[in-house]
C-alpha cells in the first residue's frame, strides 16, 4: 500500500488571515462571516483570526504577500466578488487576482485560498455568498484548513 499523506480539517491552535475586497461588499461580507464560522466550527480561537480589508479584488494578491511576509501566519484565506459589467475591466481583475493570489502562496510558502467569486450576474453573487449555491467563503476557509494540516503532515514525514 502506497503512503498517503492528506489534510484534515482542524483548526485548532493555527493563525488565520482573511483577505477580502471591500468591493460589492453586500456579498463579500457574507463571504467573510462564512470563512469566519468555518474555521471558528472547526476549532479554530476568534482571537486567532484577522481580517484584513482591501479595496477591490485586484489588490488582493498584493495584500495576501504583504500579510504573508509581514504577519505570522498559518493561512491567508482570500475573498472577492466579482460582477461583470460592460467593460473587459472584470477578466483582467479576475485574472490577476487568480494568478497573484496563487503566486503568493509559493512565494511565501503560506497556503492562500481563493475564495473570490466570478459571476456574470448579481443573482449569481446571492446564490454563491450564502444560498443556493452554498457560501464560497466558507469553502476556501475549508481549503485553507486542508492545506494547513497537509503541510504539517508533509513537513512530519521531512528529513530536516
Ligand atoms: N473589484 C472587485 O472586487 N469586484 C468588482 O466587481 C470590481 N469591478 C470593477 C470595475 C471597474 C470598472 C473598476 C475600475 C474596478 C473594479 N473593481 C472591482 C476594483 C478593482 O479590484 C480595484 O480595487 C480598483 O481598480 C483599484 O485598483
Amino acid at each position: 500500500m502506497p503512503e498517503v499523506i492528506e489534510g484534515h480539517f482542524d483548526a485548532q491552535d493555527f493563525e488565520f488571515a482573511i483577505v477580502a475586497a471591500r468591493w460589492n461588499s453586500i456579498f463579500a461580507e457574507q463571504l467573510v462571516a462564512g470563512a469566519v464560522d468555518t474555521l471558528v466550527r472547526h476549532g479554530a480561537d476568534e482571537d486567532d483570526i484577522t481580517v484584513v480589508r482591501c479595496p477591490g479584488s485586484y489588490e488582493l494578491p498584493q495584500v495576501a504577500a504583504h500579510v504573508a511576509r509581514r504577519l505570522d501566519v498559518d493561512a491567508i484565506i482570500c475573498l472577492g466578488v466579482l460582477i461583470r459589467g460592460a467593460t473587459p475591466h472584470f477578466d483582467y481583475i479576475a485574472a490577476e487576482a487568480a494568478k497573484g493570489i496563487g503566486a503568493a502562496g509559493v512565494e511565501f510558502d503560506v497556503p492562500t485560498s481563493f475564495g473570490v467569486i466570478t459571476c456574470d450576474t448579481v443573482e449569481q453573487a446571492v446564490e454563491r455568498s450564502g444560498s443556493k449555491a452554498g457560501n464560497k467563503g466558507a469553502e476556501a476557509a475549508m481549503a485553507a484548513l486542508e492545506m494547513i494540516n497537509l503541510y504539517e503532515s508533509i513537513d512530519g514525514l521531512a528529513n530536516d
